[in-house]
């Protein structure tokens, strides 16, 4: 049944079956977090990166309706210069697939493909989360719900301050989903390493978190993981630059009356354009930052299986 849905890359599904560590990436990451050509350079980057670190990496995406699950780079490259590839959440996975279009996965709908193929540890930027003002627009990313709901642990630089930080952690709190820092005890903001918010759990090395993860699996204890991990102090920004330009990306959203799921690649966006491409250069760095910490948990975790 799966099978009419789901491809998974050969090479991908060797190791899954024989139990190597794999990594699975994001696409709407290429698609709608970065310009091209950077965004295929990067992701082919992150591909050698989790390599070197001695996983297999995978890909995600939906391409002409299919649930591919480890791209070749041809598709990577066509996946970042293609216009008109549909943001796909878990909403919309079905409509894409029926109508055979071409879909960039979210951490929400990456992890549900992950999860589909076996992989248990997934590596992007940062992830979806509460929005600021959501008492009023309800807008709550269905990345976290998703958290909620499927075993797979997301390595990330925490969230962008285009967000609500705060309601965010309540959020995940409620639904029972750790947040665990890598090496700090403050939850990083993507652009920088500290956001005044503390985590519920430090974790300094692989094997510690791969033995928490484990233990959390094997007792059926449903969802997922958030690691987040600093971004590196050499590429962290100014916090006033960036925390100015987010302010006033969030004032022109709410002028120009962005909602739903325009709302995040637009803040996204003009945090870039105002920054002058500063944050483009931090946001590559802290991806490599991240899909090196995840390859190093998945060789663990598979060496505790
Ligand atoms: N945050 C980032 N970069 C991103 C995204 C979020 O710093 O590229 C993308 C991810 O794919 C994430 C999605 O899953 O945006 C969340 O969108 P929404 O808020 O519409 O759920
Ligand atoms: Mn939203």
């Amino acid at each position: 049944m799966l099978e009419q849905y789901l491809e998974i890359n050969p090479e991908v599904k060797k190791a899954v079956e024989e139990g190597r560590p794999v990594v699975a990436l994001e696409s709407t990451i290429i698609s709608h977090g970065m310009p091209y050509p950077q965004n295929v350079q990067t992701a082919i980057r992150v591909e050698e990166i989790v390599r070197e670190n001695g996983a297999v990496p995978a890909t995600i995406a939906i391409l002409k309706g299919k649930l591919k699950v480890g791209l070749t780079e041809d598709e990577i490259e066509y996946l970042g210069k293609t216009k008109g590839v549909v943001k796909t959440s878990r909403r919309d996975i079905p409509f894409i697939v029926a109508k055979g279009l071409d879909g960039a996965t979210t951490v929400a709908s990456t992890m549900i493909l992950a999860s589909m193929a076996g992989i248990k540890i997934f590596a992007t930027g940062g992830i979806g989360g509460v929005h600021r003002g959501a008492q009023e627009t309800f807008d709550i990313s269905a990345d976290l719900e998703e958290l909620a709901n499927t075993n797979v642990a997301v390595v990330c630089a925490g969230a962008k301050s285009i967000l609500d930080l705060g309601l965010t952690l309540e959020y995940l709190e409620t639904h029972g989903v750790p947040v665990v820092g890598f090496g700090t005890d403050e939850l990083p903001a993507f652009y920088t390493s500290k956001s005044g918010f503390g985590v519920d759990y430090r974790v300094d090395t692989p094997v510690q978190l791969a033995a928490a993860l484990k233990a959390k699996w094997d007792l059926n204890l449903k969802g997922g993981v958030v690691i987040a991990n600093p971004i590196p102090k050499e590429f962290e920004m100014d916090p006033a630059v960036i925390n100015n330009a987010i302010e006033t990306a969030l004032r022109e959203a709410e002028e120009k009356g962005i909602r739903g799921k325009e709302s995040t690649p637009f803040l996204l966006a003009k945090v870039k354009e105002l920054t002058e491409g500063a944050s483009l250069d931090s946001n590559i760095q802290l991806v490599f930052n991240n899909a090196k910490v995840a390859a190093q948990i998945a060789t663990e975790l598979s060496r505790l299986a």
